[in-house]
């Protein structure tokens, strides 16, 4: 084999390689996360389930009220946890060491407003 042949398939692999490792990164899985939210009652959850849910890269959103925890599954090339942490600060609710948006807070039915610690 010439010296050029050699190189055309050691380029012609490396690109394989690559690309491989490309189409690997495409396919990258979604990420879960669990964040620790001030939400009270039935109605709280809902309205952080949905707002999460019209959350652009957002694909599951289930909030637990016995321990106010909220699980989201995510897209990890669109959005990231302090996106997430922010969405449901701006409905109201505090987000692990993200406060709540005050205005949100005061737009909540009374008995969704957790009194402030
Ligand atoms: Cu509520």
């Amino acid at each position: 084999m010439s010296h050029q042949i050699k190189s055309f398939f050691c380029a012609v692999s490396l690109i394989l390689v690559l690309s491989a490792g490309v189409n690997a990164a495409a396919k990258q899985k979604s990420e879960t996360i669990t964040i620790k939210t001030s939400a009270i009652c039935e109605s709280c959850k809902a309205r952080i389930e949905k707002k999460l849910k019209a959350t652009e890269g957002v694909e599951e959103a289930f909030l637990n009220l016995n321990n106010k925890k909220v699980k989201i599954k995510f897209d990890p090339t669109k959005t990231d946890a302090d996106k997430l942490r922010l969405v449901i600060a701006n409905s109201g609710y505090d987000a692990d060491d993200v406060k709540k948006n005050a205005e949100a807070f005061d737009k909540l039915p009374a008995c969704c407003q957790k009194p402030m610690e």
